[in-house]
């Protein structure tokens, strides 16, 4: 277990947290779900088919699914906000075709009412690519500065050299840290 999960956990103490790992499908959500190495990876695919796969360490979970394609299945995403702490984003930078969709997906879940409070920690992955986006062009891609209200920060990372993962949970825990001060 790493010492940012400990961290994680005496910040939330018995309250319930839920962190969202979303993007579009490929980004590599899946691959940092396993590089947390919280615990065993749970794939469910409830009501009308859209699979979420959750990794649980005591009252804190991680839930992960893509993005984009079907409108109808969005109202059954709101199952999974209550108590959504923040939203890991993760982005293929090396995906420069569909930056847009990306920044359209990630405004929309930003709009949510009920995901208003949550930090937003945004991973620029596969940094590793040739031809990938820096965190400033990701960050431009996203529209990240338009966000108001609200803290985020963006950092660069490889899940596959599982380089920078970290570093932004660390941010993470800092934020939380204060905001519940
Ligand atoms: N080069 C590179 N490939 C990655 C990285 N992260 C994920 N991948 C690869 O991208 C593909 C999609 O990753 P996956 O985790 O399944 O994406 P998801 O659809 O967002 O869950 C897989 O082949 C991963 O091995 C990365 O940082 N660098
Ligand atoms: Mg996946």
């Amino acid at each position: 277990m790493g010492i940012w999960i400990s961290r994680l956990m005496s910040i939330f103490g018995d309250r319930e947290a839920r962190i969202l790992v979303l993007g579009l499908d490929n980004a590599g959500k899946t691959t940092i779900l396993y590089r947390l190495q919280v615990g065993e990876v749970v794939s469910t695919i409830p009501t009308i088919g859209f699979n979420v796969e959750t990794v649980s360490y005591k009252n804190i979970k991680f839930q992960v699914w893509d993005l984009g394609g079907q409108t109808s299945i969005r109202p059954y995403w709101r199952c999974y906000y209550p108590n959504t702490q923040a939203i890991i984003y993760v982005v293929d930078s090396s995906d420069t075709e569909r930056i847009g969709t990306s920044a359209e997906e990630f405004h929309a879940i930003l709009d949510e009412e009920e995901l208003r409070d949550a930090l937003i920690l945004v991973y620029a992955n596969k940094q590793d690519l040739p031809g990938a986006l820096n965190d400033a062009a990701v960050a431009e891609g996203l529209n990240l500065h338009s966000i108001k209200n609200r803290d985020w920060a963006i950092f660069k990372t490889s899940a596959i050299k599982g380089e920078g993962l970290f570093e932004g949970l660390d941010w993470l825990s800092n934020q939380l840290k204060t905001k519940k001060r």
